[in-house]
């Protein structure tokens, strides 16, 4: 089902998606889900599929007009508008090389596809756009080990999860495998297998990671045959080609229900609950330039909160405190947390070479996640800096109990993440224990040239933000927000702060799981 559902990428371009005509045709609609990332798009395609009128709302652009160049994205060696959410400059990951700020350029504030939005000691990157963060992610589609599942939501039934939502998650998001033997010889996995080998002479283990980046594809781009975009440095501002993002999967098949609109450039700003016990939203709409357009109104029977951890914790932390939904308790805007997220860089040897190219998609990680007295997994990711780096770079996900909460700015409308940089220190402590092994018996050290300052590993940003409104405490175990009804989470603020591998499979088969329940129990058949 994943890959028909591949076949009609077009659907998104033949579907009105237009703010114009459904402006006028939904001033109430039975669902609305706000955002289009994971949860979101699971959520619309399972209510339209039951024949649920569904009206999704998001705050950034749908990603299917070529610019001026004659491409959807720009690569991430030369940045343009459309690389970023309304800044004035770029703001790369990797802050520096060699010290100097090369890869960040000047640009025109626009409704860009990567946000990094700061809150004090923690930066979180998320997607804007149709689709979420499937347009600028690493593409990696991790299951999680079994046994960490259980510990982090004992109250889910992982009988179910393993033996049907995982799977399905996986078919319908058309997670693929590398061929071996290619990789083996690629050209641009060479950065890889040297990170692999080093890994391996320091007794540590690496597997293969799943990908929704299309590896046949990543194939015959390395021969010439087709337009790069996993080899031309396309990753984080978006990919051209190649990646099986939400709008060719999820979304392609939400919206081929028929009973499914997306209307981008809107974002929910406030949320209220009618007398008749409807919701009524308010929805910013802006043009591309960040100019608003007006304040629509915009209510509903079921409201489905799909606008990340980050988004729908600010939603409901707002609606609390504002006392729009005076019911909301003290558990939303709790439990949020970075999946353990730390970034650090070594130094190959001058004998290691991993040449010029390098695919934008990591296909390999360190998986030490099942000893107990240091649980890593370092997915080895790519610098695709179009030259010989002499370096190796990892993301390393950490089992990090320290968990941040979100406290209302009445003065800037805004539910601010409270996180020290402290918070971060057990990450590193568990990162550096691994990889001073590693260096150790290599005879290599730490990359200090890499994060603007002096330091080895970065964890002031984070990739996975995760928690907010955790499945159990802010909503029952199903999603459903508690204190109202027909309000419910599906995204990853249901998450409590890790997950131990990179989240977004966890998050689509978790949707999976809860809209399955809600539509069979709250949901009244034949609308
Ligand atoms: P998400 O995908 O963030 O979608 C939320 C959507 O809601 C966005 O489109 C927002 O624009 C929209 N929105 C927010 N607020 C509002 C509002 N008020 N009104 C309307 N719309 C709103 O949510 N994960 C992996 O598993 N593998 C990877 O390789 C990987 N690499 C990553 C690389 C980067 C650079 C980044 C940023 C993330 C990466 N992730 C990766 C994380 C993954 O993309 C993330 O966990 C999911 O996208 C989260 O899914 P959600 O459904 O929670």
């Amino acid at each position: 089902m994943g890959m028909a559902a591949l076949g009609s990428a077009s659907a998104l371009g033949l579907t009105t998606i237009s703010t114009r005509r459904s402006a006028q045709a939904a001033e109430h609609s039975q669902a609305v889900v706000i955002g289009t990332g994971y949860g979101a798009a699971v959520t619309a395609l399972r209510l339209g599929a039951a024949g649920v009128p569904t009206v999704m709302l998001e705050m950034g652009q749908s990603w299917t007009k070529p610019g001026e160049d004659g491409t959807i994205f720009s690569d991430m060696l030369t940045p343009d508008r459309r690389s970023t959410w309304f800044k004035d400059r770029t703001e790369m990951p990797l802050a520096s090389f060699l010290w100097m700020d090369v890869a960040n350029r000047d640009i025109e504030p626009y409704a860009g596809v990567l946000d990094r939005v700061h809150h004090g000691d923690m930066s979180v990157y998320v997607g804007r756009g149709v689709g979420g963060g499937s347009l600028v992610n690493g593409a990696m589609a991790v299951t999680p080990k079994r046994w960490y599942f259980e510990e982090i939501l004992p109250e889910v039934n992982a009988d179910e999860m393993y033996g049907r939502f995982f799977p399905l998650a996986n078919s319908m998001l058309g997670t693929n495998h590398i061929d071996p033997e290619w990789f083996e010889r690629s050209r641009s996995y060479q950065f890889a297998r040297v990170s692999r080998a080093a890994a391996e002479k320091a007794g540590y283990k690496t597997n293969f990671v799943p990908s929704v980046y299309d590896f046949e594809y990543m194939r015959r781009e390395e021969d010439e045959l087709v337009p790069r975009s996993a080899l031309a440095a396309e990753v984080i501002y978006g990919n051209n080609h190649g990646k099986r993002s939400l709008d060719k999967s999820y979304l392609a098949a939400a919206l081929g229900t028929g009973n499914v609109t997306i209307e981008t450039l809107s974002e929910v700003r406030d949320i209220a609950q009618q007398q008749d016990g409807s919701y009524a939203l308010s929805v910013k709409r802006i043009d591309e330039f960040g100019n608003v357009l007006g304040i629509r109104q915009l209510t509903t029977q079921h409201l489905f909160l799909g606008a990340g951890s980050l988004g729908s914790t600010e939603l409901l932390v707002r609606a609390r405190d504002t006392g729009k939904l005076p019911n909301l308790g003290e558990a939303i805007g709790q439990g949020w947390g970075n999946n353990g997220n730390v970034m650090l860089g070594r130094a190959n040897l001058p004998q290691d070479l991993v040449g010029p190219l390098e695919s934008g998609m990591p296909a390999m990680g360190i998986d030490n996640w099942d000893d107990p007295a240091n649980p890593v997994f370092a997915e080895i990711a790519p610098v695709p800096a179009g030259l010989e780096t002499w370096a190796s770079l990892y993301l390393a996900i950490t089992r990090n109990p320290e968990r941040g909460s979100f406290r209302y700015d009445p003065g800037a409308d805004r539910a601010v993440l409270q996180w020290r940089e402290e918070q971060g220190q057990p990450s590193i402590d568990a990162a550096k224990q691994l990889f001073d092994r590693i260096n150790s018996v290599n005879g290599t050290s730490y990359r200090y040239d890499l994060f603007g300052d002096a330091r080895a590993f970065e964890n002031r940003f984070t990739y996975h933000p995760l928690g907010g409104l955790v499945l159990g405490e802010a909503t029952d175990l199903y999603g459903r927000v508690k204190g109202y009804d027909n309000l419910y989470v599906t995204d990853g603020s249901l998450i409590p702060g890790s997950t131990g591998v990179n989240p977004f499979v966890t998050i689509t088969a978790l949707a999976e799981r809860n809209i399955a329940k809600v539509l069979a129990e709250d949901i009244p058949k034949n609308t």
